[in-house]
């Protein structure tokens, strides 16, 4: 019960199990991991496949031919996927204004030539999706950065890659994910709304949507579901960051329904039953308090929740009380289109309706909210 198998599409990126917890205030915790053990542990685990940074590849082999031979090994003996790879645009100082927006032109060509160079190497173990984290495009003072260059010069960079990817004919679609400070006081394209007005602006939309990642919505105090539902909503939910965060504070990136659970579990439901067919890719951090085996048990938690939360999910659409209770709410009427095909203004205008009999009538959300809480917490 709840044992994760490949088919269940979960991956998880080298970092997360890295991490050697290092924080703003404390050294690392734990030592440097090498890949090649973080892709036999996931895959013993049930995981389908890893994701990587360029620099993640470097962890433990400082030579990347070597340390790219031995990744390619592990993931021959293991059958581990790499469906998205990414840029460290954010560790090297060189990086502390930013990489595709800094302020230093050589610095942004220096971003460029970093995303192409492991552009390459994605292609080539068959990742089909890139993701942007701008993790350091932004600023502290409205002084020291002209948004409106800064985001031409965003643009520029996604235009260049996107036209890069088609030259050389790869399968390989961007994914810009949101976030809306930390490591700077405030990040560019902050949420899912202002990431999906930016796409529109861009050379190749079509090329380019969306990684959102549940505590970074969470920490704009915005509803993660809602943010999934207007992603999928444009056909923009390209891949997914889960983890778990407790409300607007400092990026948690806690183990997946670790932090508002009751979000997590429509979040499952939405992605079970709203056609994201990408995969459950977990961008978390194993707690700073633990040990090199504490890791696993953590990168394990993650695929246990969101099974856990599948099976609830499931039992909760399937209760007849609850189908019930959806027909008395009336969330299907809301399919049904405002205006009937053929129907006029005129129409419209004839109805014979009565706002002050109307207002009397309830929606029983109340009910229905209950009834998912109780399918949660395992008492249906
Ligand atoms: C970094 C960040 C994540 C991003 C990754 C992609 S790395 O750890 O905190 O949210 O998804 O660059
Ligand atoms: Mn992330
Ligand atoms: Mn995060």
């Amino acid at each position: 019960m709840y044992e994760p198998t490949p088919e269940d599409r979960f991956t998880f990126g080298l970092w997360t199990v890295g991490w050697q917890a290092r924080d703003p205030f404390g050294d690392a915790s734990r030592a440097p991991l090498d890949p090649v053990e973080s892709v036999h542990r996931l895959a013993e685990l049930g995981a389908y496949g890893v994701t990587f940074h360029d620099d993640d590849l470097l962890a433990t082999e400082p030579d990347r031919d070597t340390a790219i031979a031995a990744f390619k090994k592990a993931l021959g003996e293991t059958g581990m996927k790499v469906p998205m790879a990414t840029t460290n645009l954010f560790t090297h100082p060189v990086f502390k204004d930013g990489a595709f927006t800094s302020n230093d032109r050589d610095v942004r060509r220096h971003a460029i030539r970093k995303v192409i160079r492991n552009l390459d190497l994605a292609a080539e173990l068959g990742a089909t999706t890139y993701v942007c984290w701008g993790g350091r495009e932004g600023a502290e003072s409205d002084a020291a950065k002209d948004i409106r260059s800064a985001l031409a010069r965003y643009k520029e960079a996604m235009d260049i890659l996107a036209s890069y990817v088609l030259d050389k004919g790869y399968d390989i679609r961007f994914a810009i994910e949101p976030k809306p400070n930390e490591p700077r006081g405030d990040i560019l394209l902050p949420t899912i709304g202002h990431a999906l007005a930016f796409i529109n602006s861009l050379e190749h939309p079509e090329m380019v949507g969306l990684n959102p990642e549940v505590g970074h919505e969470q920490m704009a105090g915005l509803n993660f579901v809602h943010g999934i539902a207007q992603a999928l909503w444009h056909g923009k939910l390209f891949h997914i960051d889960l983890n778990g965060q407790h409300g607007p504070k400092y990026d948690q990136d806690l183990v997946f329904g670790h932090g508002d659970v009751k979000s997590a579990f429509f979040l499952v439901d939405l992605l079970e039953h709203g056609g994201y067919d990408g995969p459950r890719h977990f961008d978390y951090k194993p707690l700073r308090t633990e040990d090199a085996d504490d890791v696993w048990h953590s990168a394990a938690a993650n695929m246990r929740t969101y099974l856990i939360l599948r099976e609830k999910a499931r039992a909760f659409r399937a209760d007849p009380e609850v189908q019930e209770a959806l027909a008395a709410s009336r969330v299907d009427e809301l399919a049904q289109p405002t205006m009937a095909p053929g129907e006029t203004l005129a129409d419209l205008a004839a109805d014979d309706f009565d706002p002050e009999a109307a207002a009397l009538r309830g929606f029983h959300f109340t009910r229905l909210n209950q009834l998912a809480l109780e399918h949660l917490l395992g008492v249906r």
